[in-house]
């Protein structure tokens, strides 16, 4: 890889916003400095700011604990309850306790993410800054999206192919005026071994200029088309921007699918077909609502007509994320691809095709899990889960342990028989605590705990990780109250996310409520007037005024960071209230074309 960037490489984001382990980034303990005997009055100030952070931070630190605490108290007095009275307590061994996570979602977003996704064991960090490998649980839940996804495209009557991984720089420059703004994020093979390559290759950040020149050799007449082509493939694209783990790595996953039609309807046609599908993966499978709608000019993909997207929200933080996209080619790269064809009118006329591209990829898995997850880590929606229910039987002291662990086999069998995917812990070494603590952390839909007195009446007892609501099943037809449970699971996660979600757009129609909404954590609905010009200048006066607000307030750094942050068009939603006749634009107060939301993003 050439290190074109070495000087912004060296400027590793990804340890900077709290994306490492809280424990690896703990700067060591050190002594406040002494003022200097004959101090500036800058430096003077500097100290003293340095000061009031660090008072700050050891202040939410101990509110953090206090919560804490209060919390273990609670689930203490619980367990307590949750004993059954007459038979001896487990036998409790200390050496194998489990901790709880160390940060708090509402506190400390960035320290709680690197959390749950490092204890969840979805991630491992890798060397190489913005790049994380993938562990078997994260693997597990973007396969199944891919099921979803490959099927649904197959039924629409896409076919998968392969293309290579490189580019030639000639191949890359036939779409300039659309990479141009791209270039800095590409990455380059400049050398093989101690050798400079005669010609430099990039590593694919997309695959337009690697499939349209197939495109051109394969399509010359009516009769070749649709094409319709996808592909499963990692890209690479060496972003500056602070990384975040599926969200924004330098190297993702996704699939691309590019198709090539005779009309313009009908590439429009798909366009909207993928969009609603894309929708189906993140509300179905993922249980996260998106907003679907089109992005305005200066959003959208500059080598289109038009973009399609949806659009997820992280109500913690409020920020909202780009969750995938389908853009409306026209012509453009036909054009520039030569890619024609015959039509089917007499006299060999030939006309350039339409084409479509849409793309989803693993950053679908970081928006679900910080919607979801809550302070004991993460939640999972059991249609995505690599494990949907742990089956945990509790060894009392005088119990018949053989009969209790020879039922839970049964149990175990009979959920794996009717294809639920389930985990039996019947590890007598790691207490029932440690047991619940490392699953609830590792955001298992179902717990479901037998012991001795549940074995004598026929039932066991199911703990739902979303809401901590326990449920007496019984063990007759245990398969079907299990499989609707998590059905419920999944159902109640998308409802509770979708009001959360509802309950963060407001209606804005003057500029004055808008960066105060922002500050709020809201994404605004607006009437604008989707000028160029009009966003440019949304951008702009969000990032004033918010310093200016900022800087009057006592936030910490991160907070004012985030409070400081351009707010720009996030989609013109396709479900659209009526506009009154007169409405003017919020922000220039000419008129107003559409209701357009508006946020901080990713
Ligand atoms: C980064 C470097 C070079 C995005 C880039 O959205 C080029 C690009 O063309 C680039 N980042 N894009 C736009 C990608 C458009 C489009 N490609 C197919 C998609 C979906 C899948």
């Amino acid at each position: 890889m050439a290190d074109t960037n070495t000087t912004a490489d060296q400027v590793d984001e990804t340890q900077k916003v709290g994306r490492e382990p809280a424990t690896r980034r703990a700067p060591k303990e050190k002594k406040e400095p002494e003022p200097a005997k004959e101090e500036t009055e800058e430096e003077r100030l500097q100290r003293e700011e340095k000061k009031r952070l660090k008072d700050e931070a050891k202040a939410k630190k101990k509110e953090e604990q206090k919560i804490r605490d209060k919390e273990k108290k609670k689930l203490k007095k619980e367990e307590k309850k949750d004993q059954p009275k007459k038979e001896a307590a487990p036998k409790e061994k200390k050496e194998g306790d489990s901790s709880d996570l160390k940060a708090l979602k509402s506190t400390n977003f960035a320290d709680w993410y690197s959390e749950v996704i490092l204890r969840g064991e979805l991630i491992e960090y890798y060397d190489i800054s913005g790049c994380y490998i993938l562990r078997p649980n994260a693997y597990f839940m973007w396969e199944q999206v891919q099921r979803f996804i490959d099927d649904h495209i197959k039924e629409l009557g896409v076919s998968n192919a392969y293309f290579p991984l490189f580019v030639t720089k000639k191949a890359l420059e036939t779409e300039k005026d659309h990479v141009q703004g791209f270039s800095p994020e590409v990455a380059w093979v400049t050398k093989s071994g101690d050798s400079e390559l005669a010609e430099h290759i990039a590593v694919r950040p997309t695959s337009e200029t690697i499939m349209y020149p197939a495109y051109a050799k394969w399509i010359r007449s009516h009769r070749d088309l649709p094409l319709r082509l996808n592909q499963w493939t990692n890209v690479v694209r060496w972003e500056f921007k602070s990384a975040v783990p599926f969200i924004r790595s330098r190297e993702f996953l996704w699939q691309e699918g590019h198709s090539a039609f005779a009309t313009l309807q009908e590439a429009e046609v798909e366009v909207y077909q993928i969009l609603d599908m894309y929708s189906r993966a993140y509300e179905e499978i993922l249980a996260v609502p998106v907003v679907k709608g089109k992005k305005s000019e200066g959003e959208k993909f500059a080598g289109g007509y038009y973009t399609t997207s949806i659009e997820g929200f992280i109500p913690t933080n409020g920020k909202a994320v780009q969750a995938a996209t389908s853009h409306c080619l026209g012509q453009n790269f036909s054009k520039m691809f030569g890619i024609e064809f015959e039509t089917e009118e007499e006299g060999n006329k030939k006309e350039k095709v339409w084409q479509n591209s849409w793309g989803f990829t693993t950053r679908s898995l970081g928006v679900m899990i910080m919607v979801h997850g809550d302070d004991k880590g993460l939640v999972l929606p059991p249609r995505a889960a690599p494990v949907q229910a742990v089956i945990v039987p509790l060894f009392f002291k005088d119990t018949d342990k053989e009969a209790l662990k020879q039922k839970a086999k049964e149990i175990f069998n009979q959920l794996k028989e009717k294809k639920i995917r389930v985990v039996l812990d019947d590890r007598e070494y790691k207490t029932p605590r440690f047991k619940f603590v490392e699953w609830e952390i590792k955001g298992v839909p179902l717990r479901i705990e037998i012991g001795p007195k549940d074995l004598a009446a026929n039932k066991c007892v199911a703990i739902r990780r979303n809401d901590g609501q326990k449920k007496e099943l019984s063990m007759d037809d245990l398969s079907s109250s299990v499989h609707a449970e998590l059905e419920s699971i999944q159902n109640d996660m998308f409802q509770k996310a979708k009001k959360q979600r509802d309950e963060s757009i407001i209606n804005v129609t003057e500029w004055s409520q808008f960066v105060p909404a922002l500050n709020q954590k809201k994404m605004c609905l607006a009437p604008w007037c989707e000028v160029v010009a009009c966003e440019e200048n949304i951008k702009k006066k969000s990032h004033q005024e918010g310093e200016e607000i900022a800087s009057k307030s006592t936030n910490t750094a991160e907070e004012q960071k985030e409070a400081t942050a351009a707010a720009k068009s996030l989609c013109i939603p396709l479900e659209q209230q009526p506009l009154p006749e007169d409405a003017k634009c919020f922000c220039c107060g000419q008129k107003a074309t559409k209701w357009t939301l508006f946020g901080r993003s990713y």
